[in-house]
């Protein structure tokens, strides 16, 4: 029998897609609910999404929380958060699968001008449109972490020219890469498609905007599948409104479902998807979480910590 009870807390998801995994895994595990969550102070697990502020500091007896996604910045920012419980996210194949498809769906969306192509056939003319041959394109990733990495590796396969930019130093055979403040503008002049796959913090909030975007080549495109609060809206539509950038895909808003007044949704050069790129997959997570628990109780350290001097 599990010594300690687990708790699903706002997680926004239908349940039942997610506890049958882990009740397979730990069938022991007393898993609990926000409408019926006993006795605080036998919570050592707890899996959130975006908690309410402050609801994890009223669990005394944490040992781990996981987060059900890879980002990280909607528990970060509770500022109230229990520091000495670590936090473990989303590390796994299946996610980074997702979000290759997507990234690189995007990429050949623009690079192969489907956009312009789709306008073409709602006026039902027959014109073909020359593309560069994919060696001759630069897709720059900012954040090269574990999406950005996987995502360029399925890149290179299709011979796109690759560069990344992390915060730290990186080795990747054939990517050219880039690290901090000084790296980013002699990354940006040469991203013809630009892919955001940062994490949320301080130092990357708003960095989509007016000057980003013309450090980028005349007709460049951005595609953002990070989070909503790295893009200045405003900013990006008035680049794409002068023509010095020639389209963008967001996946990801400020508010989120996107306010169906918000002008993104109706701009020509703008492709909007409903924060689908990559979905957590709840067998992979509970997974993850059965094994981290195993770990837990052997006295070792979680999996995919968080580090919170970073916020990532
Ligand atoms: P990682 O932590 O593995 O990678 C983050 C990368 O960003 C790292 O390379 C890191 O540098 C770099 N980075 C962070 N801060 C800075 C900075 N200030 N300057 C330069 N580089 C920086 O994250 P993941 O790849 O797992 O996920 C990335 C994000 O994707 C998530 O945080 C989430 O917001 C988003 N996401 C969106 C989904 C969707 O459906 N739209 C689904 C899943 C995730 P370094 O390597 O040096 O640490
Ligand atoms: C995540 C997400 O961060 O789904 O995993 O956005």
């Amino acid at each position: 029998m599990a010594n300690g009870a687990l708790l699903f807390q706002s997680i926004g998801y239908p349940l039942e897609l997610w506890t049958p995994h882990l009740s397979r895994l730990r069938p022991d595990l007393d898993i609990r609910t926000e409408e019926n969550p006993g006795r605080a102070d036998q919570i050592h697990y707890c899996i959130a999404w975006k908690p309410k502020p402050g609801s994890l500091a009223a669990l005394p007896a944490l040992k781990v929380v996981f987060s059900m996604g890879a980002g990280v910045d909607a528990i970060v920012a509770d500022a109230t958060y229990p520091r000495h419980v670590p936090l473990s996210r989303v590390v796994d194949p299946t996610l980074s699968q997702s979000m290759t498809e997507y990234v690189v769906m995007s990429v050949l969306y623009w690079h192969r001008r489907m956009h312009d192509l789709q306008s073409l056939q709602r006026l039902r003319k027959w014109r073909q449109i020359a593309s560069p041959r994919a060696e001759n394109v630069r897709v720059g990733i900012l954040g090269f972490g574990a999406l950005g990495q996987a995502a360029a590796t399925a890149l290179q396969a299709l011979n796109y020219r690759l560069s990344g930019w992390s915060q730290t130093p990186k080795q990747a055979q054939g990517v050219t890469t880039f690290h901090g403040r000084e790296g980013l503008e002699p990354f940006l002049n040469q991203a013809d498609i630009l892919v955001c796959l940062l994490p949320l913090t301080p130092g990357t909030r708003g960095i989509l905007d007016a000057r980003l975007f013309a450090s980028l080549p005349p007709g460049a495109c951005v595609i953002n599948a990070a989070r909503g609060g790295h893009l200045v809206e405003d900013d990006l539509i008035r680049a794409l409104d002068s023509g010095h950038l020639r389209g963008a895909t967001l996946d990801v808003f400020a508010t989120e479902p996107l306010p169906e007044t918000n002008p993104l949704w109706v701009h020509p050069k703008v492709v909007v998807t409903p924060h689908s790129a990559a979905a957590t997959d709840p067998a992979a997570f509970m997974a993850h979480v059965a094994r981290t628990i195993a770990r837990v109780d052997q006295g070792l350290p979680p999996e995919n910590l968080v580090d919170f001097a970073r916020g990532y």
